[in-house]
């Protein structure tokens, strides 16, 4: 009886490990698995133009499909704002800044950014907002010195096009697992745009969690039980 009860918590135990293990496993991204990585990434920016440009848009999911292609050439999906508002302290000067926090360090695999689609209708400016030349620099304390962070490279981000469903401007950045909790990208040009500045969306992946390899011992460990019976 006792032998049973034993079996019986260990069989929901490993279910309810394999549970969580598959919805990490869905998502290989800070935030995950749904698009909305808000609730671990949070985005600051140089500047914006108010309630329906704010940085949250670059993190949120907005403006993706769920296959991760533009859906939305409007704001209120993207972040975007005018030039200037300085250098965010530590990393270097450019026209244009944005800044993501995670909730803790991690260890970076790749960095997706989906450049702005926006469509500024009437001046029909579809994707000149985006970012292309730009520096991208990380820090595991965020520290205002320069000596707290590392430059990962100079990129040459595409242009996405103004319109939906397309992945269009879609650009990786390899971070070979690099430690980081802060990323700043910093824009030195855009795509034509003379005032306007922005993204659509950013995401970061990292490594699959470990409960995958936790999930499989648990599951070997059942099995012989199983197999001594
Ligand atoms: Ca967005």
């Amino acid at each position: 009886m006792c032998r049973k009860l034993i079996y019986l918590v260990s069989v929901v135990l490993v279910l309810a490990l394999a549970s969580n293990a598959l919805a990490n496993l869905s998502g290989s991204f800070i935030g995950g698995p749904d698009q909305d990585t808000s609730d671990a990434v949070t985005a600051t920016a140089s500047a914006d133009y108010g309630a329906s440009t704010v940085p949250l848009f670059a993190v949120d999911g907005s403006g993706l499909d769920t296959a991760d292609m533009h859906n939305s050439t409007y704001t209120n999906q993207m972040w975007e704002g005018p030039s200037g508002g300085g250098a965010n302290p530590g990393t270097v000067t450019g026209d244009s800044w944005i800044r993501f926090e995670f909730d803790q360090s991690y260890e970076l695999e790749e960095m997706w950014v989906w450049n702005s689609n926006q469509l500024n209708s009437p001046w029909s400016f579809g994707g000149t907002c985006g970012f292309n030349s730009v520096t991208i620099q990380y820090s595991t304390t965020g520290g205002t010195d320069t000596s707290d962070w590392t430059t990962l490279g100079s990129y040459t981000f595409t242009q996405a096009i103004g319109d939906g469903n397309d992945t269009a401007g879609l650009q990786e950045a390899d971070f070979s697992s690099a430690s980081a909790m802060y990323v700043v990208l910093t824009a030195h040009s855009n795509f034509g745009s003379a005032s306007t500045w922005g993204l659509s969306e950013v995401r970061f992946y990292i490594p699959e969690p470990a409960t995958v390899a936790l999930l499989g011992m648990g599951g070997l460990a059942l099995l012989r039980r199983k197999r001594k019976r």
